[in-house]
Order: C-alpha cells, then structure tokens, then sequence
C-alpha cells in the first residue's frame, strides 16, 4: 500500500522516508509533491499535534490513501517555547531557514551560554481516511550555539547541540541525527500503530 508523507518540506521528507524505512515499514513511501492539486491546509492548530492531525487529514481526505504527517519546531526556554509552532515562518518568509535562523540568533545576542536551553519537538500523526487518527511526539533536548556550524540537515540544526553530543545537528550524519532526533523519536513510536492499522 501507498503511504503519502504529508510535508512538503525537502529536508523532512529525507529524513522520514529513511526512519519510517528503517522501522520496517513496507510501504510505498510518497511525498505530498505527487498530489500537487491538493492545497496546503491553513495550520490553524495551537500545537505541533494539532497541526500535525490537521495535515494529514488534509491529505488523507483529498486522495482516498492513509497520510501521515509532521509538524515540529524549535522550543527556546529563554524566549517561552518559541518560535514553537511558527519555527517554519519565524522571520516572516515561510521556510526561509537561513533567515529564520539569523533572527534567532539575533534575538539571543545577550543571552548567556547557561540560558541557551532548547529542544526540537515533533508531533508524527497518522491519518485515515476513514477519519480513524493517532499522534504521538518526540524531543530532542539541547543548548543553542552562538555561531551555526556544520552543513548537514536543515532549519535550526546548526545552531542545537544535543545534550551529550560536542556537535551541532548540522555535523551529524543524518544516521547519528535520526538516532536521537525528536523525529526519529516520534516516527519509531508512530510506525508500530502504523503497521497494525494499515496491516
Ligand atoms: P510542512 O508543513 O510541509 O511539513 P514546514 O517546514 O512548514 O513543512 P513545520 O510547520 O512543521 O513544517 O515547521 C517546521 C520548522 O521547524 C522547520 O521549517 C524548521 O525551521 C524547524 N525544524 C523542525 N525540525 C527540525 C530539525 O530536525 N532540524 C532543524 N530545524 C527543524
């Protein structure tokens, strides 16, 4: 069976269609990209699952076939969770990382080595289109860096340094980040419940 990956999002979509492959999953793994006809739903939701539920519903619905969707971002404790849900959109541009994260950057200028706590969160929803639906989240705990490093990932990756890890996301190798990342987290968790209602 198809399972469309309801992101449209370059780098997320790599790194799902390596850990949902890696869990077993048999299926034909699919990019919204191949359904270009169906609109990008407005994320009206006030958190990651809400959003999350809301994409996959959207391409659930659209197409007839099981969707499973990601709405994640980066959660500064020093600035009260956000960006949070406006991670993507950060700087006013939808999917600008760079200047998403020079913003940020920006805007924790001051702020000290020991107040630069964060996480990644992910919220991995399932739809389908019978309405039946199931999400579960995933974090990835870390401190912000002052300048970005490594090339590898995208978003915020090269400025989170995992809790444990000398490196940023952006010089793991995908392997290493999918490991510990809050999407692999969330997607290993989800890709059970995935099997057994998809068979
Ligand atoms: P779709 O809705 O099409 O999936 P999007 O980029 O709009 O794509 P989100 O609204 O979930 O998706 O925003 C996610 C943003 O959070 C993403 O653009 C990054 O800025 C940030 N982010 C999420 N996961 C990340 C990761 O693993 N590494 C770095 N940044 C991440």
């Amino acid at each position: 069976t198809r399972l469309i990956l309801a992101t449209r999002n370059a780098g997320k979509l790599t790194e799902l269609k390596a850990i949902l492959a890696d869990a077993g999953l048999p299926h034909d793994l699919v990019g919204a990209d191949a359904y270009p006809d169906v609109p990008d739903v407005k994320e009206t939701g006030v958190t990651f699952a809400e959003n999350a539920l809301l994409k996959a519903h959207a391409l659930a619905d659209a197409t007839g076939l099981p969707a499973v969707a990601d709405d994640s971002g980066l959660c500064v404790d020093v600035l009260g969770g956000a960006p949070g849900i406006f991670s993507a959109r950060w700087s006013g541009t939808h999917g600008d990382d760079a200047a998403n994260l020079a913003l940020l950057l920006a805007q924790l200028a001051d702020i000290a080595p020991e107040h630069r706590s964060a996480h990644f969160a992910c919220a991995a929803a399932l739809a389908l289109p019978d309405g039946t639906e199931r999400v579960v989240e995933g974090r990835l705990l870390g401190t912000l860096r002052t300048t970005p490093a490594g090339t590898n990932g995208f978003g915020y990756d090269p400025i989170l340094q995992p809790n444990g890890e000398t490196r940023t996301c952006a010089e793991l190798s995908p392997q290493e980040k999918n490991a510990i990342s809050h999407r692999g987290k969330a997607f290993r968790a989800l890709a059970p419940v995935v099997g057994e209602l998809l068979g």
